[in-house]
């Protein structure tokens, strides 16, 4: 039986202590990947538990089908799994009132309904269309262009959230609060500012008034959220009871920090663990340089060095202990978090990422490089550079990270960089040698990606050159395993 009645559930797994359909909906959230559902939907169904409150999410996919073709016929409900070394649980969430795939102009809808209180975002870091070196919209970017040319019949993130402003300005509707809960610094200024400068384009007073009256709450998120497989779905089926084919597994830990701004209120997402603070700054830092800038070192390494798999890498000693010198150089460049002490931090994060139940692939993590490396590796190693701290363990990410970009496996196997600057890497590499030294230069010229003070420093750049040039003479194998004997 297709899972789509609380009633229906018949395994071990937990299920909501609420009536799903007893609560409207005050979220629309944008992107409704396994990360979303993993993390902030799991934390409202908690709070919808305990305290109840109309705070259901209609949950929008922007582009594709999949996910709501699977939701849409379980009513919102899907399988959380949390994997650890113990085995697998399950629990089902109820917090989805509603799906829409790929409809711009209901999405337009749900935005500009008075009961949509805030608007949650996970659209990954080159989704908003943001350039990241001025902040504003992208001209280059074809859907920030089409929505310029129709600002009321728009359909990438930063049109439909001005549109739906505009909407609720002129009926003298509240404004939603924007959540963005992606992967960036400062993730709630920045979006601010690409939705100022949007609005900006067309109407000044419309930026004025967005400026001045909608709340961007910036937010760390984090939990380590592999994409389903077949053994997802197996899972669900025996936990629930039910065919589940919207199910996703994740990890035990969760984190959520969130700047405490919420003019039209929030749900009481402390029930899911969710922490209240003034200033998310220093939290971003950490998880950005430490998590993520360790995933993104090993990810390049490790799918290189033929390990599909994070735990895999956590299984090679050389690179566990690059990954922990890696853990060291990012918690330096940090400022002291009062009751965080990084080493337990780095120590949790070893374990973590070794979780033997937990599949998740260096390739899915590799992606979108350009967008990922310069909060992870390029802003803590510009710290580590004025400080005169270590630059090597972010020079050897960056040189593993160009290695990468090559397009092709010591074996001679081509894989896709799934990178939306590909083309431009491509043109930048296009007819060079392999040569450590000439293909570093051209990455750091030619991209108008690695910042100046770094592109322009000789001991970085002779790091890089060497470092990438012993992986293109002795190959990845020897160049982790000196490496990891300096
Ligand atoms: C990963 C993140 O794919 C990636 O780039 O580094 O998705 C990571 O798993 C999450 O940020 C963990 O919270």
């Amino acid at each position: 039986m297709r899972l789509s009645h609380l009633q229906d559930i018949t395994g071990t797994a937990t299920r909501p202590r609420y009536e799903p359909a007893a609560h409207g909906a005050g979220i629309v959230h944008l992107g409704l990947g396994a990360f979303h559902r993993a993390h902030q939907a799991v934390m409202t169904d908690a709070a919808l538990s305990h305290a109840g409150g109309d705070w259901r999410i209609i949950g929008v996919s922007l582009r594709s089908r999949a996910v709501v073709d699977a939701l849409a016929p379980q009513n919102g409900l899907y399988t959380v799994l949390e994997h650890d070394a113990a085995g697998v649980t399950g629990h089902v969430v109820g917090a989805i009132a509603q799906v829409i795939a790929a409809d711009p102009a209901a999405t337009l809808k749900a935005l500009s309904a008075p009961t949509t209180r805030i608007v949650t975002l996970t659209v990954t870091e080159k989704g908003y269309g943001i350039d990241r070196a001025t902040g504003l919209p992208d001209p280059q970017n074809a859907t920030v262009a089409a929505d310029l040319e129709q600002p009321d019949a728009p359909s990438g993130v930063l049109g439909l959230l001005t549109a739906a402003l505009a909407i609720r300005r002129a009926k003298g509707d509240a404004p939603f609060t924007v959540l963005c809960c992606d992967n960036l610094p400062d993730n709630g200024r920045f979006l601010q500012q690409g939705v100022v400068g949007f609005a900006r384009l067309y109407d000044a007073d419309l930026a004025d008034w967005i400026a001045a009256h909608v709340a961007f709450p910036s937010s760390m998120v984090d939990r380590i959220t592999p994409a389903p497989s077949d053994a997802t779905r197996k899972d669900a089926l025996a936990l629930t009871g039910c065919t589940d084919l919207a199910a996703i597994e994740t990890e035990p830990f969760t984190q959520w920090v969130i700047e405490d701004s919420f003019p039209q209120g929030r749900p009481a997402w402390e029930h899911g663990g969710a922490i209240f603070v003034e200033d998310v700054a220093k939290f971003e830092h950490m998880k950005l340089r430490m998590l993520n800038g360790a995933h993104s070192m090993l990810a390049y390494t490790g799918f290189l060095a033929g390990h599909p798999y994070v735990r895999d890498v956590m299984a090679d000693p050389a690179l566990t202990r690059l990954v922990g010198r890696h853990l060291d150089a990012a918690a330096q460049t940090l400022e002291p978090l009062p009751a965080i002490d990084f080493a337990t931090y780095a120590a949790e994060l070893k374990d973590r990422f070794k979780n033997p139940a937990i599949a998740h692939e260096t390739y899915q993590i590799a992606m979108d490089g350009t967008q990922k490396l310069p909060q992870r590796i390029f802003a803590p190693a510009l710290h580590a550079l004025a400080h005169g701290q270590d630059l090597r363990p972010f020079a050897f990410a960056t040189a593993m990270w160009m290695r990468y970009a090559l397009g092709q496996t010591e074996a001679g196997a081509a894989y896709d960089l799934r990178d939306p600057r590909a083309a431009e890497i491509a043109t930048a590499l296009n007819g060079l040698p392999r040569d450590g030294g000439r293909i570093s230069a051209a990455l750091h010229e030619r991209l108008t990606l690695i910042p100046d003070a770094l592109a322009q420093n000789d001991n970085w750049r002779a790091t890089v050159a060497k470092i990438l040039s012993h992986i293109l003479t002795d190959g990845v194998a020897a160049t982790i395993k000196a490496e990891a004997k300096l």
